[in-house]
């Protein structure tokens, strides 16, 4: 399949304010996939995929969890997490994609993991950034990415924690990985526990 099918079959997949935002991921993530030195059609088509199952209902999302080899333990956490893994699985048997590499930048493009690739890390960049995007500090990002992916990807993640936490929520297990994967890769550092001294 053709980026050209891919993209208008997608239209038909999505109302058309998360089509436009596809459309701007897409952009976004070409950009970084040139500034970083990796495929830039498969930048596209991952972001062009990535929300591809955001439509489908939880009960068909759900589904598709009880009935493929994603990890069942999604289903303990909120349906909003469910639509990058099953998007994956879509991608690979309805678009015939099967560059392991764009499966997973779909697959985790909402929770990161860790040892995210380089096209992981422009997906998940590139979907926080596009820029219709409105969120509080959101341009630290934006000119931080043009300097380092790794430390851009850190405060997407570290934000999302936050932001997390903030509304008294769960946060899926690998939203934490791809935090202290990051922080490593990017800080070079490992805990050092503070002495207590009292
Ligand atoms: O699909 P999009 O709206 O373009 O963006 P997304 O797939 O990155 O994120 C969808 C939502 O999921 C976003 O509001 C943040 C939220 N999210 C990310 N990680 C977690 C999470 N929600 C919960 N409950 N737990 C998580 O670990
Ligand atoms: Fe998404
Ligand atoms: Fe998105």
């Amino acid at each position: 399949m053709n980026i050209e099918e891919v993209r208008s079959l997608v239209r038909h997949e999505l109302p058309l304010e998360r089509y436009e935002h596809t459309l701007r991921v897409a952009e976004t993530a070409v950009e970084l996939a040139t500034m970083y030195d990796t495929n830039v059609r498969h930048a596209e088509l991952s972001a062009l995929l990535h929300d591809v199952a955001k439509y489908r209902t939880p009960e068909e999302l759900k589904q598709y969890i009880q009935h493929s080899s994603l990890p069942n333990d999604l289903l303990d956490y909120h349906h909003e997490l469910w639509h990058g893994p099953v998007g994956s699985m879509i991608a690979r048997d309805e678009y015939g994609i099967d560059c392991l590499d764009i499966q997973q930048a779909i697959r985790y493009h909402t929770t990161g993991r860790e040892g995210m690739s380089t096209l992981e890390l422009v997906i998940f960049v590139a979907d926080y950034i596009e820029p219709g995007r409105k969120i509080p500090g959101i341009n630290d990002v934006r000119q931080q990415v043009k300097v380092n992916l790794i430390e851009a990807a850190w405060m997407v993640s570290s934000r999302t924690i936050e932001h997390l936490m903030n509304k008294r929520v769960t946060i899926y297990p690998d939203t934490f990985y791809a935090y202290n994967d990051l922080t490593r890769r990017f800080y070079n550092n490992s805990y050092e526990p503070t002495e207590i001294n009292n």
